[in-house]
């Protein structure tokens, strides 16, 4: 192998995004292309949370490519909402169908990047020492992957076995007969408390904030859905990257309060049936998310439903939030069900907070110990930015992206950061807040024709200019500063994460709007993007 090796494209990460964006711009566009990976397999997220009871919670025909018809008609799922495990064969499937395990070099994480500015690429080196050079570089790294690992006083002392559920181990954790404890009800959380629940002996879950929860209703996939949606496949692609949340169900153009008590009771009874949290947040009616008015008659039945279900009143009362409902919608079947059981215990640490992590197990500022033998970190992650601020990587007159994103991250359309050319990011920051998976294909294909633009006009480089990026953001803040999201603590607007600038991270006008107003860029010449020569610094 050369010192330095010379590549059109590096794509960091083989999840979701950088497996499409290898296909793409290696088999699509004919580039020589290498990827890089930190694990020993492909999968992203599938790859990590491997913890029980992981699944999607978007329905399968939303979860997963929707750019390649024989692709969706050959792989057969078996249930409505994906668990880890056939996520991540369908992953390895598409990997090995694509034949793009030979572009990819796994083990290896990207411990830099830096743009030459004399020969206007990229510099790239891996935690190996290997030096690649790329005139583009997609970063696929993960909207939540960058975990959010707590330091407890006494953490190391812990005598039992400490997991985070995005790091879980491969081998099967067997929890029967033990003390668990689970810190953390988020989507992770809940998912694993429901198995534990099943399995352990005594399950102790030390809840901070308390969470809506609608269920899942889940069960085996409906193949006529199926067949219709391939009846007509190019139209229900449209349909999802031309709707708000990308999730592949009808949203409501309905405002809850321009409806009848009686008729809201009875959409939200059906939505309530119909399971699932997203859909119930945004298929019942149009302004749940927007409108305290709306959000308030939603939480009301979510309450009502919690407590005819949860027996216990103390219990009832520790687990019903008494905010907005704001965060990222859960949804799960059995987890209000899973406190009824006797040996489950909650415990509130948001009353009495977690002082340390003994020998023996948790211990409150009360004083009072819990003695556990596996403790689970369901404590979320360092989110949408965290994962490219763990690479060093330096754009422009020697400035680095930690240094621009030190007041919050800076981007245009979520995918470029002005003084990083040629630098694409999947999903980054101040993009749309949807479902992912089409998302990401249909980004990786806006980066594909925006690299196809550079070289067909005989270019070096692309990149948004400070005076787009600026606008880009305020069309960003103006819309979420109006949804509920920004009104609640979480990961959404980065609050979860000590220290993490608390902004607004996404684009709230939905996939819809984005994909009109993104879209049309390659059509009137990237207007608000600046392009460059081989060796000049800008146009
Ligand atoms: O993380 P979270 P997650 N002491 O940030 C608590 C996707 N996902 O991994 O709310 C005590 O939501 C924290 O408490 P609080 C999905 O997009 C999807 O669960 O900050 N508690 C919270 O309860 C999701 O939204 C799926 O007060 C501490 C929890 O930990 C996103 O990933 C499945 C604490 C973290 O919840 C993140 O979900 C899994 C501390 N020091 C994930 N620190 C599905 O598709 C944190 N907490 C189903």
């Amino acid at each position: 192998m050369p010192d330095v090796v010379d590549v059109d494209v590096v794509v960091i990460g083989t999840g979701f995004s950088g497996i499409y964006a290898l296909h793409k711009l290696r088999d699509g566009l004919g580039l020589n292309v290498q990827s890089f990976e930190e694990a020993d397999g492909v999968g992203g997220t599938w790859y990590w949370n491997t913890y029980p009871g992981a699944r999607s919670d978007t329905e399968v025909n939303a979860y997963c490519y929707l750019t390649d018809k024989e692709l969706f008609e050959e792989w057969k799922w078996s249930e409505r909402y994906p668990r880890q495990k056939e996520i991540l064969a369908y992953l390895n499937h598409c990997t090995d169908r694509w034949d793009l395990r030979r572009s990819i070099q796994f083990s290896t994480r990207i411990e830099s990047t830096r743009f030459n500015e004399e020969t206007g690429r990229w510099e790239i080196e891996t935690n190996k020492g290997q030096k690649f050079t790329a005139q583009f570089v997609i970063e696929g790294v993960g909207l939540l992957s960058s975990t959010n690992y707590p330091d407890f006083p006494g953490q190391s002392t812990f005598a039992g076995q400490i997991y985070h559920t995005a790091r879980w181990p491969k081998e099967k954790v067997d929890v029967t007969g033990k003390r668990v404890g689970v810190i953390g009800t988020g989507s992770s959380g809940t998912q694993v408390i429901v198995e534990m629940g099943k399995e352990a002996q005594e399950l102790f879950v030390f809840q901070r904030t308390p969470q809506y929860c609608v269920p899942a209703n889940h069960g085996p996939l409906d193949p006529e859905k199926m067949k219709r949606i391939l009846d007509d496949f190019e139209g229900y692609r449209e349909s999802v990257l031309r709707s708000i949340t990308s999730f592949g169900f009808e949203e409501s153009p309905v405002p809850a309060m321009s409806v009848s008590a009686e008729e809201r009771e009875r959409v939200f009874e059906d939505s309530w049936r119909q399971g699932n949290g997203f859909r119930f947040m945004f298929a019942s009616f149009s302004d749940i998310g927007v409108d305290p008015e709306a959000n308030k008659a939603a939480t009301d039945f979510l309450k009502k439903k919690m407590a005819e279900t949860i027996k216990d009143k103390k219990t009832l009362e520790t687990l019903t939030p008494k905010d907005l409902w704001a965060k990222r919608p859960l949804c799960n079947d059995g987890y209000f069900e899973t406190f009824n059981k006797d040996h489950v215990h909650l415990v509130d640490v948001k009353a009495d907070p977690i002082a340390a992590i003994t020998e023996k197990g948790i211990r409150l500022e009360s004083g009072a110990e819990y003695e556990l033998d596996v403790i689970v970190l369901a404590t979320g992650f360092d989110a949408v930015s965290g994962m490219y601020l763990k690479i060093d990587q330096t754009g422009r007159k020697g400035i680095t992206l930690q240094q621009k994103w030190e007041e919050r991250p800076r981007t245009a359309y979520g995918m470029m950061s002005a003084g990083f050319p040629n630098m694409f990011m999947v999903y980054g920051p101040m993009g749309p807040f949807t479902n992912q998976p089409p998302v990401h294909e249909w980004q990786v294909d806006w980066m594909a024709d925006a690299i196809q633009y550079v070289r067909d006009n005989g270019l070096q480089t692309i990149e948004p200019t400070e005076e787009f990026e600026e606008e880009w953001m305020q069309t960003c803040d103006d819309i979420a500063y109006q949804t509920l999201f920004m009104k609640v603590n979480s990961w959404i607007n980065g609050s979860n994460v000590v220290g993490k600038p608390v902004t607004n991270y996404f684009y709230m006008g939905g996939m819809g709007a984005y994909n009109d107003v993104v879209g049309g860029a390659k059509e009137a010449g990237y207007p608000g993007f600046r392009t460059g020569g081989a060796l000049s610094h800008s146009a």
